[in-house]
């Protein structure tokens, strides 16, 4: 059985203070270092918009974050301009231990669909070469860590697990956006029920010693 740790989106601009901050986001970037030393295969997931990307609600005029559009056919929520390529605000939080990832994958870089999920765009046409890597190392299980829990971590790994990985939500690692009061916990069942299953820092790190 070959495993993989999956960091989805620890950058600055979802860390508190930032552009689409997530409440207690920078509190996953200890224990994702510390997992990430009990697993040779460390993937970080990065949003990667361009400038003039269409999920930024400032590209529809009189349109303001957290509304909901149709976006060439699809629902978006409008988000602040947030992890702008080569800015800051796009780069892995400063304390995350560069040196264990073993692959960025990149995903949201065009501006027409937005990419939560770590595998696909939200409209599932185009992939991001997350499952090719994973598979070409053999990989069948996948534990999923990092923000934001209703939205890139919830499509991660509900993709991993319709993609045919064992998949484990590492739950205590993860924050979450929570535009609408119960949207959290409504991820935490929406991947539940597609068949993630659940754990916790400690219990990963004490069955990998
Ligand atoms: C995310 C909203 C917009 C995320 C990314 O990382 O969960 N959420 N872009
Ligand atoms: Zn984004």
């Amino acid at each position: 059985m070959h495993t993989a740790l999956i960091l989805v989106d620890l950058q600055n601009d979802f860390m508190p203070g930032g552009a689409l901050a997530v409440k207690e986001g920078d509190r996953v970037i200890e224990p994702a270092n510390r997992l990430a030393q009990a697993f040779t295969l460390v993937v970080a997931t990065q949003d990667w918009h361009p400038a003039d990307h269409e999920s930024f609600a400032i590209a529809h005029a009189g349109r303001q974050p957290g509304e909901v559009i149709d976006l060439h056919g699809l629902p978006q929520v409008l988000w602040p301009v947030h992890c702008v390529q080569e800015t800051n605000g796009a780069e892995f939080h400063p304390d995350l231990d560069r040196a264990r990832i073993t692959k960025v994958i990149r995903k949201g870089m065009d501006p027409r669909t937005d990419s939560y999920s770590g595998f696909f765009d939200n409209g599932h046409r185009r992939a991001t070469g997350l499952a090719d890597y994973l598979r070409e190392k053999g990989v069948t299980t996948l534990y999923v860590l990092g923000l934001a829990t209703d939205y890139c971590v919830k499509w991660t790994a509900i993709d991993a697990v319709r993609l045919g990985f064992t998949t484990w939500l590492v739950e205590d690692a993860c924050r979450g956006v929570g535009l609408q009061a119960d949207d959290i916990p409504a991820a935490l069942v929406d991947m539940q029920r597609a068949g993630v299953a659940r754990t916790t820092v400690e219990a990963v790190l004490r069955a990998r010693k």
